[in-house]
């Protein structure tokens, strides 16, 4: 197997940090380089204090580690995105072209590219959401990820970049918190419970949105880099599915093992944007392509989320 040294940006994040511990497990501590805008004082390993918006900073730390692969995890997520509009757009593209301009340019053999459900909007079935259709994203989040898929298409096709994407559901995990996406409360809520403290929900309590537990997502993004190049034959963005449950279906299933556990809900501006994104999504094509097959669903992962949960706050 050749020699692969990775770089994480924005591996202080939801994904970032289980996913940094995964790829050190896989490719030795010492070839794994996380980076991000702070150091988290309890990380074990290498770590660089990196802004991917510089180039130069990026290229440099490209070049100490003679970097083969990079899973660039850096974003600006969609509730908070909205509050600075512009400012999430130059942040969301600007470290992408850097990452996509030091690949070109400095041998970098593969690259991962987060994307997210957030590419869909009105125009879409809602139900089983297919591969392909015509992407009329509500958030400056979702446009950014709408253009970032078809930048990593256009890398591909033009320079021969191995860039590969997945389209992320709302990710469930009991490691780390998610920060300003629309599908958060379904972290929030699990702590919520585990505390003994009620739980008010930003949605309303029938909104559907596609979920995905963090093993499921971290195994789906490793088992996409791990497969050969020639079985990939979606490189804008695959969709990916863990399982689909409103506000309403969680709190019913986290009630059987926490009777007391109250919720009231009350909509905010990310109603608008749950709304506008798919209740369940069809990913018939990774299943195809790489063998996609999730493993949790609602009740198996919550039992995974309030055992894990207990044990931190305890
Ligand atoms: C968000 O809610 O913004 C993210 C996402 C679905 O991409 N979790």
């Amino acid at each position: 197997m050749k020699h692969e040294r990775i770089l994480i940006t924005g591996a202080g994040g939801q994904l970032g940090t289980v996913l940094t511990v995964e790829l050190q497990k896989k490719y030795g501590a010492d070839n794994v380089i996380a980076s991000d805008l702070k150091l988290n004082p309890d990380f074990m390993g290498h770590f660089e204090v990196l802004d991917a918006t510089d180039f130069e900073a990026l290229k440099s730390v490209v070049l100490k580690y003679k970097i083969t692969q990079i899973f660039h995890l850096v974003a600006i997520l969609s509730a908070n995105g909205e509050k600075f509009p512009l400012n999430t757009w130059d942040i969301n593209m600007k470290s992408l072209f850097n990452v996509l301009e030091v690949s070109r340019l400095h041998g970098i053999n593969k690259v991962f590219y987060p994307s997210s459900i957030a590419v869909f909007g009105e125009d879409v079935e809602k139900d089983n959401t297919p591969q392909n259709p015509n992407l009329t994203p509500s958030t400056v989040y979702g446009m950014s990820k709408v253009a970032g898929e078809n930048w990593a298409n256009y890398y591909h096709k033009r320079y021969g970049l191995d860039v590969r994407s997945l389209r992320y559901p709302g990710v469930i995990g009991y490691q780390s918190m998610p920060g300003g996406g629309t599908t958060d409360y379904a972290v929030d809520i699990y702590h919520k419970a585990v505390k003994n403290e009620s739980f008010e929900c930003f949605l309303e309590a029938s909104t559907h949105l596609p979920m995905i537990f963090i093993d499921d997502a971290i195994r789906a993004t490793i088992e996409l880099m791990d497969a050969p190049a020639e079985e990939i034959s979606v490189r804008t963005s695959y969709n990916l599915s863990g399982m689909s449950f409103a506000p309403q279906e969680v709190f019913g299933v986290i009630k059987k093992t926490i009777p007391n556990f109250e919720i009231t809900y009350k909509p905010d501006f990310r109603q608008g944007i749950a709304d506008s994104w798919p209740n369940s999504i069809d990913d018939t094509q990774a299943k195809k392509d790489w063998g996609w097959q999730p493993k949790y669903n609602l009740e198996n992962m919550t039992e995974v989320m309030i055992e894990k949960l207990r044990i931190y706050y305890n």
